[in-house]
């Protein structure tokens, strides 16, 4: 998940060093002097954590939890929410317009939805999410972001509280046979022969909503944990969903991540690779055995017993 300055502000202000002159961590994903095997040392003190994210989630441990009720989504169907798209070096990232909002799902108060981001491997045959689900790890990953509404979208204050954001991860699988599809994603990766170089953003027009990429998926099954940012700083403060289902994009539109957007400038290499790997393993809730499944095993017992009775 990629972040905000102001959380590796919050890092200097705490570790005064010469890195924090330029008020952010000198961290990346591809030199081996700077990725995320060196980030527990060079963004301590939240990177070196105990509820670090990304995990594996393995989903005969996840302990099943009522609470886990659906999600009320505020403005998801909105074709005018998302605001502009930008290269930020590590990620692409697309801003949400005001007045996006989650709530439920046992989140304590609604959140503001601020931005989206992706993380990806080296093209859609390819490992590229963050969290893993029994050791599988998909192609890509989409991640919301959401900071608590009474912080009022002020995230200094949101990394400063365990529960301060909510991040809501979509896995992005492989959808068979299909070329430029769903047309929701052909859109959003038309945009990014526009941002190929670092610290390029274009606006973008009025057509597709987060429904409409998210599409397909059962927003009612999720994972539940407590955990971190995944880039630097790696504040302690989100509440993780991780959806069951994948969002289905057609390969073509899967492998132009890893070939149209660069790290830096139109000489460095293609981004490729942008995820943190596996923290360790922490509690993992999820919805009771579906009461959709017991309640079509009473209404077969029923047709049966009928189907007996009639016999
Ligand atoms: C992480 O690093 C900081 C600063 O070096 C240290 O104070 C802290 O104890 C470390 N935390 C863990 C969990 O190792
Ligand atoms: C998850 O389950 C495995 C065995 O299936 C066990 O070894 C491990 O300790 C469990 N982890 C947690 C966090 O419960
Ligand atoms: C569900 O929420 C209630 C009320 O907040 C709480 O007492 C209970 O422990 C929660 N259940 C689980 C499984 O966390
Ligand atoms: C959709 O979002 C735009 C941009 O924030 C806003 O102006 C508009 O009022 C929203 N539409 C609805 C129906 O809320
Ligand atoms: C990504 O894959 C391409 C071939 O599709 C290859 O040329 C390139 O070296 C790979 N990049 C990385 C970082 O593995
Ligand atoms: C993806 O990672 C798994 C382990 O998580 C590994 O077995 C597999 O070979 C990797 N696939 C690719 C294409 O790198
Ligand atoms: C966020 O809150 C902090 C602490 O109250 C404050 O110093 C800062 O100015 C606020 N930031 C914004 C953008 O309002
Ligand atoms: C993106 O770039 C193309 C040319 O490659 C241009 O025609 C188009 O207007 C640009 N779109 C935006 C939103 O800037
Ligand atoms: C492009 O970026 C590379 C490092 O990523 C740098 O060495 C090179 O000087 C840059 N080129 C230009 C023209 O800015
Ligand atoms: C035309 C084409 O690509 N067909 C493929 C569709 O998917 C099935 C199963 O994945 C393949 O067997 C076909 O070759
Ligand atoms: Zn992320």
């Amino acid at each position: 998940m990629n972040w905000f300055v102001v959380a590796a502000v919050a890092v200097c202000v705490l570790v005064p060093s010469a890195h924090c002159a330029s008020e952010t961590i000198a961290w990346c994903y591809n030199e081996p002097s700077c990725n995320d095997a060196t980030w527990p040392t060079i963004a301590a003190p939240f990177c070196n954590g105990t509820r670090q994210s990304p995990i594996n989630i393995v989903s005969a441990n996840a302990t099943a939890d009522a609470n886990l009720t659906a999600f009320t989504f505020t403005n998801y169907g909105n074709t005018s929410a998302l605001t502009k798209i930008e290269n930020t070096g590590d990620t692409v990232k697309v801003t949400l317009a005001d007045g996006v909002k989650v709530s439920g799902g046992d989140l304590s108060e609604a959140y503001d939805s601020l931005q989206f981001h992706l993380h990806w491997g080296n093209g859609s045959t390819s490992n590229g999410s963050e969290h893993t689900v029994d050791g599988k790890r998909y192609p890509m990953e989409l991640h919301i972001v959401n900071s608590k509404g009474s912080y009022n979208k002020n995230t200094t204050l949101a990394v400063e509280d365990s529960t301060g954001l909510a991040a809501l991860g979509f896995f992005i699988d492989v959808k068979a046979n299909t070329s430029a599809q769903p047309a929701s994603w052909n859109t959003l990766t038309s945009y990014l022969k526009n941002i190929t170089e670092k610290g390029t953003t274009v606006s973008m027009a009025p057509g597709i909503s987060l429904d409409d990429l998210l599409a397909g998926v059962d927003r009612t099954k999720y994972y539940r944990y407590l955990g971190s940012l995944t880039t630097p700083s790696c504040n302690e403060a989100v509440v993780w969903t991780v959806f069951k289902d994948p969002i289905l994009v057609s390969q073509d539109l899967i492998d132009l991540f890893a070939s149209t957007v660069r790290f830096s400038n139109s000489t460095s290499s293609f981004m490729t690779n942008v995820y943190r790997n596996i923290q360790k393993e922490q509690p993992v809730r999820t919805q009771p055995a579906s009461s959709a499944t017991r309640h079509t095993l009473s209404l077969m017992s029923l047709i049966l017993l009928l189907g007996k009775f009639l016999a």
